[in-house]
């Protein structure tokens, strides 16, 4: 075994430290079936407000928030309009068709990024051969596109789309803490493009386990009614709801740290030979690392690294996609890149 093991995999590998554990314990708990757990209803409460939204829910994960919000906007037999190399539509095990019984029209973008008149043209007819487009969502950061940050210029475009048409806007925010961090423009003025929102605190932000999906209260009171439906209905929950308001005090300005380093990572790959990365797509705390030695696939990469303690995931055939987070220091970020030569000499 290696000495020392360096998890780049994804930010969602991060444990709780010390201080999270701690407040952890001490948060005040009571059954949230009830709605009476004080910690979670502070942070739902907190959350609602730093996204502009009537009202917050929280639940297990960053899937379940999304296909809330998909059952919340969709009757069976709709259409969501989606980037094509997006979370729910690439892994969430089809819940859109399972949960929703809708159809997902994947479209095809640049780097996680539509294009207005794709999606203008993708909107169903109003009759009867068609079914009916009821929601475009969009993914910010774009985990496929190596945690790219959607322009907010677009966003305002696709909003005003919809709006005319009547469709609604959900936002996989699962990484928008990143994008908030990095542009320094704040959760609101993200969100008040989107009917809902979705945004996880088991990502960079380092809680173990939760998300929160935010809306009007119409919408919240479905989804809770959904949340409960799927099995996500949970009792003492501000034990887990407590990590997350740790999360959000203390994790959220260090992101940038993360960013330094996946920039950092990409400058010293990019001259290695059989690689091809390109630091002007790093906007986050994402790397996408082309393999280009013939003969090798991203998986054959990825096995030699992982024998020397670097773990960093194919995501297809030729790509490896390097994740940095708080469990990871610049030393152990000079490690992979001295593992990356050797691998490669
Ligand atoms: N993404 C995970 C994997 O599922 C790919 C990762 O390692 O990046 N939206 C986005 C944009 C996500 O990246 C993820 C998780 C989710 C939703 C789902 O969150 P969870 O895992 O909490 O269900």
């Amino acid at each position: 075994m290696p000495d020392q093991v360096v998890d780049l995999r994804s930010d969602t590998v991060t444990r709780p430290s010390k201080g999270m554990r701690a407040a952890m314990a001490a948060a005040e708990v009571g059954d949230d079936i009830y709605g009476e757990d004080p910690t979670a209803n502070e942070l739902q409460a907190k959350v609602a407000a730093l996204l502009g939204k009537e009202a917050g829910l929280f639940v297990p994960s960053g899937t379940m928030s999304n296909q809330l919000a998909i059952k919340g906007h969709t009757q069976p037999g709709d259409e969501i309009i989606c980037e094509q190399d997006c979370h729910l539509f690439n892994y969430e095990a089809s819940g859109p068709a399972v949960n929703s019984l809708v159809m997902p029209r994947p479209i095809k973008g640049e780097r996680g990024v539509m294009r207005l008149e794709d999606v203008a043209r993708a909107i169903r007819p109003n009759n009867i051969h068609a079914g009916r487009t009821s929601l475009i969502t969009v993914e910010n950061t774009h985990n496929r596109a190596g945690g790219r940050i959607y322009p907010l210029a677009e966003i305002v475009k696709l909003a005003q789309l919809a709006r005319e048409r009547q469709i609604a806007m959900h936002l996989d925010g699962a990484r928008l803490w990143n994008a908030v961090v990095e542009t320094g423009i704040p959760p609101k003025e993200w969100s008040q493009y989107f009917d809902s929102v979705s945004v996880c605190f088991s990502k960079g932000l380092g809680a173990p386990v939760g998300s929160v999906l935010c809306g009007s209260y119409e919408f919240i009171q479905k989804a809770l009614r959904w949340r409960k439906i799927l099995g996500g209905g949970m009792r003492q929950v501000g034990i887990l709801a407590a990590a997350c308001l740790y999360a959000l005090e203390h994790n959220l300005e260090r992101l940038k740290e993360d960013h330094a380093n996946a920039r950092y990572l990409a400058q010293a790959l990019q001259p290695i030979d059989g690689l091809e990365v390109n630091p002007q797509h790093v906007e986050t705390n994402m790397v996408m690392i082309y393999v280009r030695r013939p003969g090798m696939s991203a998986a054959d990469l990825s096995q030699a690294l992982a024998k020397k303690g670097i773990l960093i995931n194919a995501v297809d055939q030729e790509r490896l996609r390097a994740v940095t987070h708080l469990d990871v220091n610049r030393q152990q970020i000079e490690l992979a890149i001295a593992t990356f030569k050797q691998v490669l000499s």
